[in-house]
């Protein structure tokens, strides 16, 4: 009988440069042997020196998309990254309220790496407020636990303090990736039997050009761990290795900040498909 991976939904943009949004997200699913299908949210234009623009695909387009792949597939996970705005936002939690999917991560994308909003202030806000509480985990990086919860977040203890904040607008678990601070530091923080467990995971802080697509390869990557059944602190480990090798390994692509490379495993084995 044919195999049947665990299949695992990305619903984000699209960067045809591939360094972020669906197409890398695929990228990490097969790496993690997963069946990756994706909802594309917005279309950007960009390339490896920053993002030019971008245009949000029609609510509607979102939720028929939704509805095809929910109604065909059994999803053991979901990786929500950028949206855009309201309405796409809305389609979403609309699409989750339904189907109560397991296994929801989200990656709350406000802004480029270089500085461009990728979602405007409605869409941020319903995000927060309507989308976060739905989520089984959601993976802000520094920046974007400021903004949403309007703390400054430069250091581990901020970071405590930002996460607790989260929890109460509504997130069941937090991760704070803090991969560019020095020390390297991200939170996991999460309630257990009622009780705030953090935790402090520690990283290398690796200098490279290889950056591109790392929160989404993080949080994609934490989507398929939960997808195979493995616990939440397990997954949050596993996938903070993957990125770290993936950025390690990363390959000079473009002339601007380069993506991670996400296959790094296929490097070893032949590229050979003769029988
Ligand atoms: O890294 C955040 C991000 C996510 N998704 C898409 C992007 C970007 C950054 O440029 O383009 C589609």
């Amino acid at each position: 009988m044919a195999s049947s991976p665990p299949v695992v939904l990305t619903i984000a943009g699209f960067d045809p440069s591939s360094g972020a949004g669906v197409t890398a997200d695929i990228k990490t699913i097969a790496a993690h042997g997963c069946y990756g299908i994706a909802c594309i949210a917005a279309m950007t234009v960009q390339s490896t020196q920053g993002v030019r623009r971008v245009e949000v695909v029609s609510a509607a387009l979102i939720a028929e998309t939704l509805e095809g792949l929910a109604s065909d597939m059994d999803i053991a996970g979901v990786h929500i990254g950028m949206l855009g705005n309201a309405d796409a936002v809305r389609a979403v939690i609309d699409f989750l309220k339904r189907k109560k999917l397991p296994n929801v991560v989200l990656d709350p994308v406000l802004r480029s790496s270089s500085g461009t909003a990728l979602i405007d202030d409605a869409g941020r806000e319903t995000l927060i407020s309507g989308l976060m509480p739905l989520a089984d985990v959601v993976t802000p990086n520094v920046d974007e636990a400021s903004l949403m919860a309007g703390l400054a977040v430069t250091n581990h203890l901020e970071m405590k303090g930002a996460a607790e904040k989260l929890h109460r607008m509504g997130s069941r678990a937090v991760v704070v990736t803090g991969g560019h601070l020095k020390p390297a530091v991200d939170l996991l923080s999460f309630f257990q039997n009622g009780e705030l467990y953090q935790e402090e995971l520690r990283g290398e802080h690796q200098q490279s050009n290889s950056t591109h697509g790392t929160g989404c390869a993080f949080s994609t990557a934490l989507a398929c761990n939960l997808a195979r059944g493995k616990g939440l602190i397990k997954s949050v480990m596993e996938a903070k290795a993957y990125v770290a090798v993936a950025i390690a390994r990363g390959q000079a692509i473009g002339k601007g900040v380069g993506p991670v490379n996400h296959l790094f495993h296929l490097d070893e084995k032949s590229n050979s498909f003769e029988r």
